[in-house]
């Protein structure tokens, strides 16, 4: 029970890499806020944490909505509003168009959640840390911030973003107790490419054709590593990718 009643918000925590955080840290004791789109799913997932119902407080929230935001952020109840550990997990790709041939909705999804959205989260729960002088905000990024490949063009960008924005946040933080870091996994099998190819399931199942991928627990181990390191200790970023991928377009496939 190492992070008993610490309060840790992960957004995005209805599928994937956000759900597997919620297990993790559920079961070190911690107070999960979950926020997703899909409520009827983020209860599904309480049924499965045997946790207390007081241990858990769910949040129909799209992180586009900087109204919605602020008012999730300001109306916590009180014994929930001091939130120890946010996870920026909520984000998607869509799409794998040449840049010349994008699609401009899948680009504003693509900006508005992956850098509106967790700069949203991070502009109204940060101001809470920094009167505490506590807390630790941990973003996902992706290797996608780190190496373009074709076709990800904006999704690349959106996770460039994630980066600079965990290195700023990190460097105006500078001062406080509170910790920053960013993980940026390659391959995880989730929703993840479902989304990215607007449920073409078969398309989405080529991706990991014949590869090993992480999977949500390994990188949610992750994210639990970082956040329970000794209190003077920030993990600043973390990439880390299968054993059969060495970049996003090396990947080596067994079958
Ligand atoms: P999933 O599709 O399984 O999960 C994405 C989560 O984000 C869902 O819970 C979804 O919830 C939530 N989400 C999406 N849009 C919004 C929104 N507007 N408001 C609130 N929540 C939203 O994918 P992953 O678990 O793989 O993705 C999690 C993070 O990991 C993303 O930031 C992704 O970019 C990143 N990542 C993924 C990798 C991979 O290979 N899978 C590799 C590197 C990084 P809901 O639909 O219910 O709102
Ligand atoms: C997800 C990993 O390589 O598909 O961020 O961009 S990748």
């Amino acid at each position: 029970m190492i992070l008993n009643n610490q309060i840790v918000l992960i957004t995005g925590a209805s599928s994937g890499i956000g759900a597997a955080c919620a297990r993790v840290f559920a079961e070190a004791g911690a107070k999960l806020i979950l926020a997703a789109r899909r409520l009827d799913k983020l209860e599904e997932l309480v049924e499965t944490l045997g946790v207390a119902s007081d241990q858990v407080h769910l949040i129909q929230l799209d992180v586009r909505d900087r109204l919605a935001v602020e008012s999730a952020i300001s109306n916590l109840p009180p014994t929930w509003s001091d939130i120890d550990i946010l996870i920026n997990n909520a984000g998607l790709s869509r799409g794998l168009d040449k840049l010349h041939e994008g699609d401009f909705q899948d680009w504003e999804e693509m900006i508005d959640t992956n850098v509106k959205g967790l700069l949203y989260l991070t502009r109204y729960v940060v101001p809470g840390m920094v009167k505490r002088d506590r807390g630790h905000v941990v973003n996902i990024g992706s290797i996608a911030g780190h190496q373009t490949y074709p076709g990800g063009n904006v999704y690349c960008s959106t996770k460039a973003a994630v980066k600079a924005i965990s290195e700023g946040l990190k460097q105006d933080l500078l001062g406080t107790r509170i910790r920053v870091t960013s993980v940026d996994p390659g391959m995880v099998e989730t929703e993840f490419s479902d989304v990215r190819f607007h449920g073409d399931t078969e398309r989405a199942k080529k991706v990991y054709q014949g590869v090993t991928p992480l999977t949500p627990d390994d990188v949610a181990d992750v994210v639990f590593f970082c956040a329970t390191r000794s209190p003077h200790v920030n993990i600043n970023e973390v990439i880390m990718m299968p054993v059969d991928q060495a970049s996003a377009t090396l990947v080596h496939r067994r079958t």
